[in-house]
C-alpha cells in the first residue's frame, strides 16, 4: 500500500515527519525585557523550552494561543459532521466501523483541545458560547458537504493530509499543553489520512462509476484544502507574531506548498486527476494555480455552502445536552456537600 510515497527533493514526504532538521532551525531570539515580554519568557523562547501554564508569559500571547487553540478544537468538533452524515450509510459494516472510530477520534481531539485552552484560564462553555454565537471561527473546510461516499475518502486523504502538515509543527511549538496534545492527535491524524486514502484508492480500481465518484471527490475538495493552510503570506496578520513567540513554525504558504508536494505524487497513485491545468513540476515543486481566495473569504464570513447547517447543528445539540451538563452539576455539587459535611463530622 502507498502511503511511503516520497516526493523528490531534500524533503521526506512521509506523513508525521516534520520539516527541518533540528541543525536547520531558525535563529532563536535573544532574551530581553526591551519589548516588554518577561526575561524569564524570553529565555525559554531562546532556549526552545516549552512554556507552561505555571510559566510567566504576556498576555498578548496567551490570548493568541487560546484563540488558536479554540479554533482548533472548534474545528475538530465541528468536523464531525461532514463524515457523521454518513455513519449511517457506509456501504459496508467495516467500512462504518471504520468511519464511527474516526469520528470518536474527532471528538476527543477537541476535548484535548479545549483541555489544553483551559489551561490558559480559558472557560470551556464560554468557549462553546463564541463558536454558536458565531464570534470564534472553525475551519473553512468544514464549510462543504459531503455529498458522495467518497468524500468521506477526500477528507481522510485531503482534509487530514492538510491537517497534519499543518499541525506536525505544532508539535514544537512553544507551549507545552498545546505541543503535547498535538503529539497524539498527530499519530491518529496520520491514520486518518491512510484510512482515506485507502478509500480512495478502493473507488479508484473499481467499477468506471466508483472512479468517476472518486474524481468528483477529489475535484471538489482539492481548493477548499488548499485554502485550510489559511491566507497567502503578504494577506496573513497572524504570522509574524506567531512565528515569533514558536507559536507557527512555518509560514501559510510554506506549509501549503509542503502539502502540495506530498499530495501530488499520492494522486498519481491513485490515478485521480487534480483539477488546476497549472499543475507541473518545476524542478523542486509543484507549483499549483492561482487560488480562489474570494471564495475563501465569503465561506469565513459565514456564506459557505453549509456555515448555517453547521452552526444550526452545533447550537441544537448543545441544547439538547443542557440536561446532561445540569446533571453532571448537580451530581457534582452534592458530592461535594457530601464531603464537606463528612469533614464538619470528623
Ligand atoms: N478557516 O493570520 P492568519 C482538522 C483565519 S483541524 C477559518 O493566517 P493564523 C482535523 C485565522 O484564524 C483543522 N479561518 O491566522 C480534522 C485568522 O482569523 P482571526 C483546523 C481561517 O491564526 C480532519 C485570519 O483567518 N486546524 O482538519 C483559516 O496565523 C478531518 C487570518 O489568518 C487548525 O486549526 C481557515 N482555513 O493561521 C477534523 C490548526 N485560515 O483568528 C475532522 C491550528 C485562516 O484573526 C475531520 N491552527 N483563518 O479572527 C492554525 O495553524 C492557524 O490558526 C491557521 C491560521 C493556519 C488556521
Amino acid at each position: 500500500m502507498l502511503i511511503s510515497v516520497t516526493t523528490t527533493g531534500s524533503v521526506e514526504g512521509v506523513y508525521g515527519n516534520d520539516f527541518h532538521a533540528p541543525d536547520e532551525a531558525a535563529p532563536r531570539p535573544v532574551p530581553t525585557e526591551a519589548d516588554g515580554e518577561p526575561a524569564s519568557f524570553r529565555a525559554l523562547l531562546a532556549g526552545d523550552e516549552r512554556v507552561e501554564p505555571r510559566d510567566e508569559m504576556p498576555e498578548a500571547y496567551r490570548k493568541t494561543l487560546v484563540r488558536q487553540i479554540a479554533q482548533h478544537a472548534h474545528s475538530e468538533i465541528i468536523g464531525m459532521q461532514p463524515e457523521g452524515n454518513w455513519i449511517s450509510r457506509a456501504p459496508s459494516l467495516k467500512r462504518k466501523a471504520i468511519l464511527l472510530a474516526k469520528v470518536q477520534d474527532e471528538a476527543g481531539h477537541g476535548l484535548y483541545l479545549y483541555s489544553a485552552a483551559e489551561t490558559l484560564g480559558a472557560d470551556r462553555g464560554d468557549l462553546t458560547r463564541r463558536l454558536i454565537e458565531g464570534r470564534q471561527k472553525y475551519s473553512s473546510i468544514f464549510n462543504y458537504p459531503t455529498l458522495t461516499w467518497a468524500d468521506v475518502g477526500a477528507i481522510g486523504w485531503l482534509v487530514d493530509g492538510a491537517a497534519i502538515v499543518n499541525q506536525v509543527p505544532i508539535c514544537r511549538c512553544s507551549y507545552g499543553p498545546y505541543a503535547r496534545a498535538m503529539v497524539r492527535i498527530c499519530k491518529e491524524e496520520s491514520f486518518h489520512q491512510r484510512q482515506g486514502f485507502e478509500l480512495l484508492l478502493t473507488l479508484s480500481r473499481g467499477t468506471p462509476e466508483q472512479k468517476a465518484m472518486a474524481q468528483d471527490a477529489a475535484d471538489r475538495w482539492w481548493w477548499p484544502s488548499l485554502m485550510m493552510f489559511g491566507p497567502p503570506d503578504d494577506a496573513s496578520p497572524n504570522s509574524a507574531q506567531s512565528m515569533a513567540w514558536g507559536i507557527k513554525k512555518h509560514s501559510n504558504d510554506e506549509l501549503r506548498q509542503r502539502f502540495v508536494d506530498m499530495t501530488v505524487p499520492q494522486a498519481q497513485v491513485l490515478g485521480l486527476e487534480l483539477p488546476d491545468p497549472d499543475l507541473h513540476w518545476d524542478g523542486e515543486h509543484w507549483l499549483f494555480g492561482e487560488i480562489d481566495w474570494s471564495e475563501f473569504y465569503a465561506v469565513l464570513k459565514g456564506n459557505g455552502p453549509c456555515n448555517e447547517q453547521r452552526l444550526n447543528h452545533r447550537r441544537r445539540a448543545h441544547d439538547d445536552g443542557a440536561w446532561v451538563r445540569e446533571a453532571a452539576s448537580a451530581y457534582a455539587e452534592k458530592q461535594a456537600a457530601r464531603a464537606a459535611h463528612r469533614e464538619e463530622v470528623a
